[in-house]
């Protein structure tokens, strides 16, 4: 007989025998008051201290009766409510009669239960019991796992707050120690790297501001260079003016003798007048110091931002073509390129000096000397050339792994999209595994048609978004 403790704080689940809980309510020896009663007489149903019982169960019959501790002591039968003189024993295993299930024999054989499926009421008592143990075994397994995985929960939440934590040093002395968790760890990491970014940010800042002080100052020298200029210049022309004046206060004579010398002064001021009209029609006077950024935030000053670009990619793809187009808005037969051709290409705020290189296969060797300060790489492939294509691929790869194009931005002209049954942007990127093989690094791919010029501009769009930041060119 046991009944079930369950501890909330503990979370342990302990089955005591019940006569252990009702010994702790002191009961009184029946046969004298003063004393504790410490065990229980089943036959004559008394209360004993262990001296009473000695000395009242010492006859021959009495000594026979069976006495057992305390905690042992049988359960009072209950009576059955319908029959009262009977005690229940049974228990009715109908289905309808669950609510009430207990019985006595009247019950069992003559009452409401005649008939019925049953079982000994101790039986199912103790069947139920071992229903029970067995659950709380169940329950204990479950405790012990929500138990360790609170236990985890607090271990993670200290290692995640940190703290201070008892350790012993080299000699055995106890002291504290502040033990950073994970959070302040990933604190100083998002310093770390911040700090890391300001310092590059200040570095780009106190270069970008050297090239603004290094243009104001060519400027200012250069305009007060012009201030000095103007002074003689203006000077000359005074001088000249009151030697032209005071010959004109002169006699005859003297003026004429004068002639050959007034002419070349007159002369000489024409041609300083000359040379001033000339550089006041190139000189635009104007304070503006227009400031672009580039995305690694460099700077750039004046109005338009050079982009140095090299044109690869097969023979016959088309890259004199796409030069000539954008040059020249008109489309003119080429003849392959030996060599190179270079052009300068003004698209918006951007001016593009466009290295266009021969791409037959023994010129291919020679790309590698146009590398060095470039910043876009513009691939041209022949889309209606099918069978080409991976030998593109190949060349393109090689690009891809050539140190001075690391930073270099790709852009890819799929070229010659008039031409029916070429083939299309997507099926290029797809059979070209553009998505790997140009993985990490700045690229597009462009459809293009270098007669009509269908996508060429576009192709240019993207470059100058990828290479401004902000600036002037947002405007343009
Ligand atoms: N239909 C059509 N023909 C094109 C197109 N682009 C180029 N072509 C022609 O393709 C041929 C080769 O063009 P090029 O510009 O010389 O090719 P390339 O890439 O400069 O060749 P290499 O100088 O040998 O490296 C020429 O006959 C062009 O007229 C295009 O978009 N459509
Ligand atoms: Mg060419």
């Amino acid at each position: 007989q046991g009944v079930g403790v369950w501890c909330l704080r503990g979370c342990v689940f302990t089955a005591r025998r019940q006569g252990a809980a009702a010994a702790a309510c002191i009961i009184r020896c029946d046969e004298d008051e003063t004393h504790t009663a410490s065990m229980y007489c089943t036959v004559c149903a008394t209360h004993l201290c262990a001296e009473c019982s000695q000395l009242t169960h010492s006859t021959r019959t009495l000594t026979k009766h069976r006495r057992v501790p305390l905690a042992d002591k049988p359960h009072e039968k209950m009576l059955c409510p319908q029959h009262q003189v009977h005690a229940i024993e049974f228990v009715c295993l109908e289905d309808s009669c669950q609510p009430g299930p207990l019985m006595c024999c009247v019950c069992k054989e003559y009452g409401k239960h005649q008939g019925h499926k049953h079982a000994v009421l101790e039986a199912e008592a103790n069947q139920i019991r071992a229903s029970i143990l067995d659950m709380a075994h169940c329950i204990r397994t479950f405790t012990e796992e929500v138990s360790e995985y609170s236990r985890k929960l607090v271990g993670i939440v200290q290692q995640i707050e940190g703290g201070e934590q008892i350790v012993e040093d080299s000699m055995g002395m106890a002291h504290t120690e502040h033990v950073s968790g994970t959070a302040e760890s990933a604190r100083s990491c998002v310093r770390a790297y911040f700090a890391d970014l300001h310092e590059t940010l200040c570095r780009q800042e106190e270069m970008a501001l050297s090239v603004v002080d290094a243009h104001v100052r060519e400027r200012l020298i250069w305009l007060r260079q012009q201030q000095e200029d103007m002074t003689i210049l203006l000077s000359q022309v005074s001088t000249a003016c009151l030697h032209c004046e005071k010959t004109l206060q002169q006699d005859d004579c003297r003026v004429v003798l004068a002639k050959q010398e007034i002419n070349r002064l007159l002369e000489t001021l024409q041609k300083q007048q000359q040379q001033f009209t000339e550089l006041a029609d190139h000189i635009q006077l104007d304070a503006g110091i227009p400031v672009t950024f580039t995305k690694d935030n460099r700077v750039h000053i004046g109005p338009k931002m050079e982009i140095r670009v090299v044109t690869l990619g097969l023979d016959g793809a088309g890259k004199t073509t796409i030069l000539f187009k954008l040059k020249q808005d008109e489309f003119m037969q080429p003849i392959p390129t030996i060599g190179f051709n270079v052009e300068t290409v003004e698209y918006k705020n951007l001016k593009f000096t466009i290295w266009d290189v021969g791409g037959k296969h023994k010129l291919r060797p020679l790309w590698k000397h146009y590398y060095l300060n470039t910043q876009a790489v513009v691939f041209v492939i022949d889309s209606c050339h099918r069978d080409r294509l991976m030998e593109s691929h190949s060349e393109l790869a090689k690009l891809l792994t050539e140190k001075e194009l690391r930073d270099a931005l790709l852009l890819i002209f799929a070229n010659k999209q008039d031409f029916p049954g070429a083939v299309s942007v997507e099926e290029m990127t797809e059979l070209l595994s553009l998505h790997k093989l140009c993985c990490g690094r700045s690229w597009h791919i462009q459809g293009c048609d270098a007669r009509s010029g269908m996508g060429l501009h576009e192709g240019l769009d993207w470059l100058s978004r990828q290479l401004v930041a902000a600036g002037v060119l947002d405007v343009a």
